[in-house]
């Protein structure tokens, strides 16, 4: 599987994107509130772009791809309305917030990869997915977690986001199969980006 190769010839630049002292800190209930409200916010503004680049990778699908990808979709509408009660308990007022660098550099990556082919694009969306997958998998607290950390394991690193996830990759895959040798560059230049501004988006948070 060409995704399964992009993942293991670039260990290095993955792992940097999975793990991270945020995340360690997250798992042992030690994370500075302010930090999580860095990430909180940022991650929000990341995830409302998301689910527009999610929905144009469909306009490029064939039709076989539906079924996985509407349902990453679908699961978005419980993802923002956990983001935006966390963000109103949290008392934080969105209209003074903005993205801050690597998150609006992401979201910049994110709509030039719209103009991409089908194969980069759902390749890029691929990783984003399986990146949050691994993270949060692998930093799960020996206990549920409390509150406002729990929601964040529940989603990225239950079950059934593992299952969508192996499902994005065989769709990915199926699309980079008859893709032309400059479209598979590309996506490969693409997964070692995502790599690099997912371990850019853990260090904006943790060094607030
Ligand atoms: C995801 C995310 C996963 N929320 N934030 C970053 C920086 N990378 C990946 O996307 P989703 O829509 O939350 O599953």
């Amino acid at each position: 599987s060409v995704c399964n190769d992009l993942h293991a010839e670039h260990s290095t630049a993955w792992s940097q994107a999975v793990s991270h002292p945020f995340l360690e800190a997250c798992r042992d209930g030690t994370l500075d509130l302010k930090a999580f409200d860095t990430w909180l916010v940022q991650d929000y503004l990341f995830v409302l772009e998301f689910a527009r680049f999610m929905a144009l990778a469909i306009t490029k699908a064939p039709y076989r791809h539906f079924h996985t990808l509407l349902g990453g979709i679908i699961a978005l509408e419980d993802e923002l309305s956990w983001f935006q009660g966390c963000l109103g308990t949290r008392g934080i007022n969105l209209e003074e917030e903005a993205a801050k660098a690597p998150c609006q550099e992401y979201i910049d990556y994110m709509h030039s990869c719209n103009d991409q082919p089908y194969p980069i694009h759902v390749t890029v969306l691929w990783a984003i997915e399986k990146a949050y997958h691994e993270a949060w998998h692998a930093h799960q607290p020996p206990q549920p977690n409390q509150a406002p950390y729990d929601y964040a394991t529940e989603r990225w690193a239950s079950e059934p986001f593992s299952k969508y996830v192996k499902e994005l990759q065989a769709v990915a895959d199926d699309a980079l199969a008859s893709a032309t040798r400059d479209e598979r560059t590309a996506a490969r230049a693409a997964f070692i980006n995502v790599c690099r501004l997912e371990r850019d988006f853990w260090a904006m948070a943790y060094e607030t």
